[in-house]
């Protein structure tokens, strides 16, 4: 146990021996960093660095919007971050303090314009996909040789998860992930905003949350490791460490990540410094550390999700740059959509629906 593997109840980790002159307070999601580079950025500045560490926007958004956080970079994704920044709060950054900004890939920064243009508060850290990671041996004994493993059917047709309750399956406990998701099951669009639409979503996942053990939206990791649940609906890298970690211990345990045939979720998350962050350079000081080539490269080869730095690619190892769930072809990349944030009024339907799928009324 080092003291940046930290738990989501309790984050708070401070330095051990001197009192340092300078602190930098990060709140990244879980699993989504190599902790030698936080090591490493210590060492390089001289800066103790505070790691945090959540497993829901939602989360992040309810410490965004009431201010007075304490730190100094945080990650919310897109969709998220735009509605923060129209919340103010979030500061600019400043590009002069930024020279590994030239490092950056265009082709994400276009993508990430949409929901922070001219990317004026923001710098992609990863992307990646959500989908459906199977313990593939469980599967196909629960459900056959032709499980539909790449389908939304493995986990929006009551007749398969009723089959799968037994050996496990989590969800994320994300609305704005699982609406969309419904939706594009049933021939929706995934990124509706009418709430007529969006109601159509609630039948589909009531419809299976009786047989869903848990929504949750990191212990799949381990939890798929180990063979404890056959079936998550997760994060493509997420789900691709716990392949790792299965294949590590050597315990016949199997895992695939598949982004659903009906499309997956493409997302971005992005690093922002709050408007009232106690230490703006270091912040900007961690940004630069992270857009260095190496770096990023090192943190992508070690949670396997793509990043937003052209730079890092020639330091990507092939199971993560050669993996079309990570760095997607353009046919794959066709199948993936994205979503724009909802208005407060949307929000507050989605908000509502989700508390009663999960309750069960
Ligand atoms: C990292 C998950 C980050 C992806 N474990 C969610 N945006």
């Amino acid at each position: 146990m080092n003291k940046y593997m930290l738990s989501i109840a309790a984050t708070a980790v401070i330095a051990a021996g001197a009192v340092s002159a300078e602190e930098v307070r990060v709140y990244n999601w879980s699993d989504y960093i190599d902790e030698e580079l936080l090591t490493q950025f210590e060492e390089e500045t001289g800066i103790d660095l505070i790691y945090d560490v959540f497993d829901s926007n939602e989360v992040l958004e309810t410490k965004m919007l009431a201010g007075g956080s304490g730190y100094d970079i945080v990650v919310p994704s897109g969709t998220f971050l735009q509605r923060q920044i129209t919340a103010g709060a979030f500061q600019p950054l400043d590009y002069d303090m930024l020279p590994n900004s030239g490092n950056l890939w265009d082709v994400i920064q276009a993508r990430t314009d949409q929901y922070d243009p001219g990317n004026l508060y923001a710098i992609n850290y990863m992307w990646g996909t959500t989908g459906l990671g199977v313990n593939i041996g469980k599967v196909t004994e629960a459900l056959g040789e032709d499980a539909p493993m790449d389908s939304l059917s493995l986990i929006f047709d009551p007749a398969n998860m009723e089959k799968l309750a037994d050996c496990g399956v989590h969800f994320l406990d994300a609305p704005v992930e699982l609406v969309p998701a419904a939706l594009a099951y049933i021939g929706e669009d995934p990124d509706s905003q009418d709430p007529d639409v969006i109601a159509l979503a609630e039948p589909v996942l009531a419809a299976v949350q009786p047989y869903v053990t848990k929504f949750h939206s990191s212990e799949y990791i381990n939890a798929l490791a180990n063979g404890d649940i056959c079936v998550a609906f997760g994060w493509s890298g997420d789900i691709l460490q716990a392949r790792d970690r299965a294949a590590e211990a050597e315990n016949g345990v199997e895992i695939a990540y598949n982004a659903p045939t009906e499309g997956a979720l493409m997302w971005f998350d992005m690093m922002a410094i709050p408007a009232d962050a106690p230490n703006p350079e270091g912040a900007h000081k961690f940004l630069d550390f992270i857009m260095d080539a190496q770096n990023m490269a090192a943190a992508s080869n070690y949670v396997y999700y793509a990043n937003g730095n052209f730079a890092s690619q020639e330091f990507l190892v092939e199971d993560v740059i050669g993996d079309t769930a990570i760095y997607p072809d353009a046919a794959t990349l066709e199948n993936l959509y994205t979503t724009r944030p909802y208005d407060a009024r949307v929000q507050r339907v989605v908000t509502r629906m989700w508390t009663r799928i999960k309750s069960g009324t």
